[in-house]
């Protein structure tokens, strides 16, 4: 479906990554939410008929995003404890609201990412630590799970498209991760990578994309109490367009940092290259801090709306996380 269009990257990037793209999305929000609207109304007794739904019922979002179910023994890791540290400050958004609208490229460049991921395979799976270490390891999901142990955190999320959500991830610290393969003084970046797979992911056939996604941290940031390595969301492993087996949660970064199903982490000397960042480099930092006051030339960042409510919230510089990462960033 790509072959007929002849596009430069930041053409393609510009025209699937437009404002026009964010305002349909918000329209298909607000008709959304007239939906639910409208479904209480019925629940309340006001008949109110909703035609033409087009809105997948809970049963067929979760078949859409499900993934092989846990072996018995590992069953019991999910839901895993609540890390008490960390509060939302706001409610919590809605598990099927994040479940429907999410950014996903090598699915979709729309956000209906989970009409797209059935042909997405994350089992068997295994990633590759390596680099600038001292014990290089590769690791499947069933080492994950032996190795390192899983706590429930409440984050905040933000997109630099503005759209912000409030949700559960399971999983463990990236710092955990690194530890474990020893890394050298030498190392000063964390490079992250995800599959490549165009045979399950249609956009990755389009190859003016640097695929496969990649991203990358300082090691500082990498080993900051809030980076974050998530197995599961609303206390179940990660359905499919949530990035599963493993992603990134990197909550005081705009979004696009938190990469999802990862396949090589690699300790390295350079700055890594990441997705976004090449694309539209001036639109895209590699630092990509939340930040009210720095201006983006499309989206103004003064401000986020919550999926599912479309309750507006002031940005918080470093998504309000200052107390744990302000430090990284002293002059
Ligand atoms: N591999 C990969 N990771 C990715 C993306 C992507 O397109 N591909 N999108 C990013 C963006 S822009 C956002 S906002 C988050 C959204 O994911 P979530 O809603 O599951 O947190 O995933 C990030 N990780
Ligand atoms: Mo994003």
């Amino acid at each position: 479906m790509f072959s007929t269009m002849i596009r430069r990257p930041w053409d393609v990037a510009e025209s699937l990554h437009t404002p026009e793209g964010v305002y349909q999305a918000r329209d298909h929000h607000r008709r959304e939410f007239l939906k639910k609207v409208g479904r209480t109304a019925i629940g309340a007794g006001l008949a109110l008929p909703i035609a033409g739904c087009d809105r997948p019922t809970d049963e067929e979002l979760r078949a859409a995003g499900a993934v092989e179910p846990l072996p018995e023994e590992k069953k019991a890791l999910y839901p895993a404890p609540r890390n008490d540290a960390f509060t939302y400050g706001r409610p919590e958004t809605i598990q099927r609201d994040a479940a429907e609208f999410t950014n996903f490229y090598e699915f979709a460049p729309s956000k209906d990412v989970y009409r797209y991921v059935g042909p997405f395979e994350p089992t068997p799976w295994t990633v590759e630590v390596g680099g600038l270490c001292s014990s290089p390891q590769t690791f499947d999901p069933d080492d994950i799970y032996d190795r390192f142990s899983l706590e429930e955190r409440a984050y905040r999320h933000r997109c630099v498209e503005t759209w912000a959500m409030c949700v559960p991830w399971t999983g463990f610290r990236l710092r955990d991760l690194l530890e474990a393969v020893e890394p050298q003084p030498s190392a000063r970046y964390v490079a992250f990578e995800s599959f490549n797979r165009p045979d399950q992911a249609p956009t990755m056939q389009d190859d003016t994309y640097p695929w496969p996604y990649a991203e990358g941290l300082t090691m500082d940031e990498a080993t900051n109490e809030l980076a974050f390595v998530a197995t599961g969301i609303y206390g179940e492993p990660l359905p499919k367009q949530h990035g599963p087996p493993i992603r990134l949660v990197i909550p005081w970064k705009y979004g696009f940092k938190s990469i999802k199903s990862i396949v090589r982490i690699t300790l390295t000397d350079q700055r890594p290259s990441a997705f976004w960042n090449t694309l539209i480099p001036h639109e895209y930092g590699f630092e990509a801090n939340i930040d009210p006051d720095v201006p983006h030339p499309r989206w103004s960042q003064q401000t986020e709306w919550m999926l599912g409510t479309e309750e507006r919230y002031e940005t918080q510089k470093f998504n309000g996380y200052g107390e744990y990462v302000a430090g990284l960033y002293d002059a």
